[in-house]
């Protein structure tokens, strides 16, 4: 029996984890949950997982929290450092997944990661810690599981490069002029995959491939040069693998984010799932293009803050975080978005040394400058 903390349990990820823990009953329980508000959905999931121990983000819905015999702890941290739970599933939202992972992962639990915002931050530290610990880090994003599966058997060192696959988001195909007038209720309008807000908005804007593409390199230890997107809007081909032989493997299934949730949660084995089989003749047709960086301006500055590595994709990232939120409260345009995220990463300068303390501080610098230019 595997014993998982899901931090998160009430978003996209942490739901559909829970539909694996409930179809899989004899592989898998939850010992410990947390939520950041959604405290109605959050007390039903109490219920019916019974984990041993809880925990709240928000002050108001903690009091409203309905404990069932569960334990309520004072953290995140904490949660991840209880004796119990092999593998923590980090399903929150942004940066504020980055502690709570180092913790899990000093406390030497694997973890499934579902945030992305953890490694384009805190890669550099995250990444050689969890050597240190011996501690597993399995993706759970869906191109990242793909890359994972495609490279799985012992060649990483014949891996000439990967190509992360993007279904596009709700504008592909759309021109600058017509992004000008778009609205966070169309960009969250996906056409594949079904996520929560944040990434939903990303995934419109491209920044979501831009993120994923500083995850790869940490994740996959891959020179950004090395890492391709292709716009497959089909999202059947969930990534791909080159070889040094231009032999190039690729992973397909429709999309559903279940599946990689429980490669995660099951590896070493593959178990069987009640997901549709796929039926390549009913797909029928795969069709690949090239990203237009003009009108998706985010993946470009994606790019580029990749390859100066550093703070810069926290300072991104800390903008980007913001920048949506704002988008989401109809508060500033589409390109608004990048616009602020320019403007904020330019105030960076290649700074000396990457800790905790340093990431932290340049999220705060970016949060606060990407306020200030969303009032004026
Ligand atoms: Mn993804």
């Amino acid at each position: 029996m595997k014993e998982i903390i899901i931090l998160g349990s009430t978003g996209s990820i942490g739901k559909q984890t829970l539909d694996i823990v409930r179809e899989y009953p004899e592989m898998f329980c939850v010992v410990g949950m947390s939520c950041n508000s959604n405290v109605e959905l959050f007390n039903k999931q109490i219920a019916e997982f019974k984990p041993k121990y809880v925990y709240v983000h928000d002050k108001v819905a903690r009091s409203k929290c309905e404990l069932y015999g569960s334990k309520m702890l004072g953290s995140s941290e904490e949660l991840v450092s209880i004796p119990q739970g092999q593998i923590v599933v980090t399903a929150m939202v942004g940066i504020s997944g980055l502690i709570p992972t180092i913790v899990a992962i000093n406390n030497g639990k694997d973890i499934a990661l579902a945030n992305k915002e953890t490694l384009v931050t805190g890669g550099d530290i995250v990444m050689p810690l969890a050597k240190q610990k011996g501690v597993n880090i399995f993706p759970v994003d869906s191109e990242h599981s793909a890359i994972w599966q495609c490279s799985e058997y012992g060649r990483a060192k014949d891996i000439k490069g990967l190509i992360l696959t993007a279904s596009g988001g709700a504008f592909r195909g759309r021109s600058q002029a017509e992004l000008l007038k778009v609205t966070a209720k169309d960009a969250l309008k996906h056409p594949t995959w079904n996520m929560g807000a944040k990434v939903t908005i990303d995934s419109s804007t491209l920044m979501n491939k831009g993120l994923e593409i500083i995850e790869a390199k940490h994740l996959f230890n891959m020179p950004v040069e090395k890492i391709e997107v292709v716009i497959h809007k089909q999202s059947i081909i969930h990534s791909l693998v080159t070889y040094n032989d231009n032999s190039v493997i690729a992973e397909m299934s429709y999309p559903d984010m279940r599946l990689p949730i429980q490669l995660a949660l099951s590896y070493p084995s593959k178990i069987g799932t009640k997901l549709p089989e796929l039926d390549l003749t009913e797909v029928a047709q795969l069709t690949f293009e090239k990203p237009d960086m003009n009108v998706f301006p985010c993946l470009g500055i994606a790019k580029e803050c990749a390859k100066l590595g550093g703070l810069y994709p926290t300072l991104m990232n800390g903008a980007n975080e913001i920048a949506v939120d704002a988008f989401l409260k109809n508060k500033i345009g589409f390109y608004d978005i990048n616009d602020i995220i320019s403007k904020v990463v330019c105030k960076g300068e290649s700074c000396s040394e990457i800790t905790l303390d340093s990431i932290i501080q340049a999220d705060k610098m970016a949060r606060e400058v990407a306020k200030q230019l969303i009032k004026c």
